[in-house]
């Protein structure tokens, strides 16, 4: 390919003239120029520099199964001879779709019996918004409309995406939709650190109750949250929290959307988020590893209560998207979810994760260290001004951004949120990718502590 022959500078130049990449400050990028990856394989990644980086983030939290499977290509390549495209708007499908609904049915929670395709987690949780509304229309509430949600909830860009998220610089850009609120995060560090896990646990969730009797069930559609707050700083709920939430949403007739696209296929130890809390959710969105990665698939996973009324009750919903259901995408897919059962990805990443923790037990001693919380593959290592009095920095996300640019310097990719270093390695992590995780953050961990002693 003629552009493999550009030099680093080159790309960087075009790339500052062309492209303007997502979430990014184009001046401060402009400035110090992209990275540009070229390679991966295995956990590594290969850049324009020829510098090695062990990516303990699996890409953007997705890339599951790790980097260089060819089956994978193949897959892609065989379906792309054989039906490259066709849709299932008009009474049509494709098989590996319809085998992907079929697997997916098996392998999700619950009662979730039906898919819905599309190509990101954004996309799918419009698909939510959307048929979760028209459910309550069929069931004659229509005034049922209002989602509720958390600060620091993570749920895409588009402008459902980001009215359903917590994010409130996204707030700030572009004005969130109305028929969204947000309540607060079971945080335990940030906010509750005064009371015990369950206590705070259940503090939380009893938020949600607070917030559909002010604006009252009547009015509200949905309770929707990720198990594990994952773009919000890995929050990991204190045991209390699921049970509760779950209690409310039956009690006052809310259904509860699961958001799995970071914790669905392994990260938290079983193939949902959900089945590590014990949820049973109407519904489910799912993206990221439901592919790893290699191609994008989205969609969402139906519980029968809600399935039954928009299939007898609604007649056409009138909803859908040109790539609905994409075969190539649900070949890779197919594939993707072979790859995790048959080297048993996700029983073998537990058990890595009790080594990862140990090591990690060690990294919670460092002065910088305020807490490491983790859940299988997923964790964050919080950053403190003051660890015995579990203080955090009044500068918010000054000090993460200086300990992730010593990691990629030292050749590793994690990932700051605020102050939280955050690791979501892919699944096929062993013990010495383990090793070289921990040596380079605590290298990295001890630079920006001299770094910041000095400032
Ligand atoms: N739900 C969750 C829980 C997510 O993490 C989305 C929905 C949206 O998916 P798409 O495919 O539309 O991006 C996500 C995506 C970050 C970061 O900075 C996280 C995501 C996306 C981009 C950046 O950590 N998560």
């Amino acid at each position: 390919m003629a552009y493999l022959n550009r030099t680093t500078k080159q790309w960087q130049e075009i790339d500052t003239k062309h492209h303007l990449h997502p979430f990014t400050d184009y001046k401060s990028l402009a400035e110090e120029g992209s990275i540009i990856v070229t390679k991966a394989d295995g956990v590594h990644l290969t850049t324009s520099d020829d510098k090695q980086l062990l990516d303990a983030m699996s890409g953007l939290w997705c890339v599951n199964v790790g980097y260089g499977r060819k089956n994978l290509a193949e897959v892609a390549y065989k379906q792309m001879q054989e039906l490259p495209y066709y849709n299932s708007f008009f009474k049509t499908a494709t098989p590996p779709s319809i085998e992907l609904a079929r697997e997916l049915a098996e392998l999700s929670p619950h009662d979730l019996n039906h898919a819905f395709f599309s190509s990101s987690g954004s996309e799918a949780n419009d698909t939510v918004v959307r048929m979760v509304r028209r459910y309550w229309d069929l069931k004659g509430k229509p005034n049922k409309k209002t989602f509720i949600s958390r600060e620091f909830a993570y749920h895409g860009s588009t402008m459902t995406g980001m009215s359903l998220g917590g994010m409130t610089a996204m707030h700030s850009q572009g004005d969130m939709m109305p028929g969204f609120e947000h309540v607060l995060p079971p945080y335990w560090y940030k906010y509750g650190n005064e009371m015990s896990q369950d206590d705070f646990g259940i503090f939380a969730a009893n938020k949600i109750e607070e917030k559909i009797n002010e604006i009252g069930a009547d009015n509200v559609a949905a309770f929707i949250g990720e198990p594990i707050q994952g773009a919000g700083g890995v929050i990991i709920p204190p045991d209390s929290y699921w049970p509760r939430v779950q209690e409310i949403c039956n009690q006052y007739d809310i259904l509860l959307v699961v958001d799995e696209v970071i914790c669905g296929f392994g990260r938290t130890g079983n193939w949902f988020g959900s089945d590590t809390y014990n949820i049973k959710p109407d519904i489910i969105t799912m993206a990221k590893g439901i592919t790893s990665g290699y191609i994008p698939l989205s969609g969402i996973m139906i519980g029968d209560r809600v399935s039954d009324t928009i299939i007898n009750e609604g007649g056409e919903f009138y909803h859908g998207y040109t790539y609905s259901g994409h075969p190539v995408a649900c070949a890779v897919s197919l594939e993707n979810l072979k790859v995790i059962k048959e080297e048993n990805l996700i029983e073998q990443s537990s058990q890595v994760s009790v080594y990862l923790e140990q090591q990690m037990r060690e990294i919670e001693k460092h002065p910088l260290v305020g807490e490491v919380r983790m859940k299988s593959f997923i964790g964050a290592v919080e950053l403190v001004k003051d660890k015995e009095k579990m203080e955090m920095f009044e500068d918010t996300g000054v000090v993460g951004t200086i300990c992730r640019d010593y990691c990629i310097e030292n050749g590793l990719v994690m990932r700051a949120v605020r102050d939280g270093m955050i690791f979501c390695p892919p699944l096929i992590f062993n013990n010495s990718h383990v090793d070289e995780l921990c040596e380079k953050l605590k290298k990295s961990l001890d630079q920006t502590h001299n770094h910041i002693s000095k400032s």
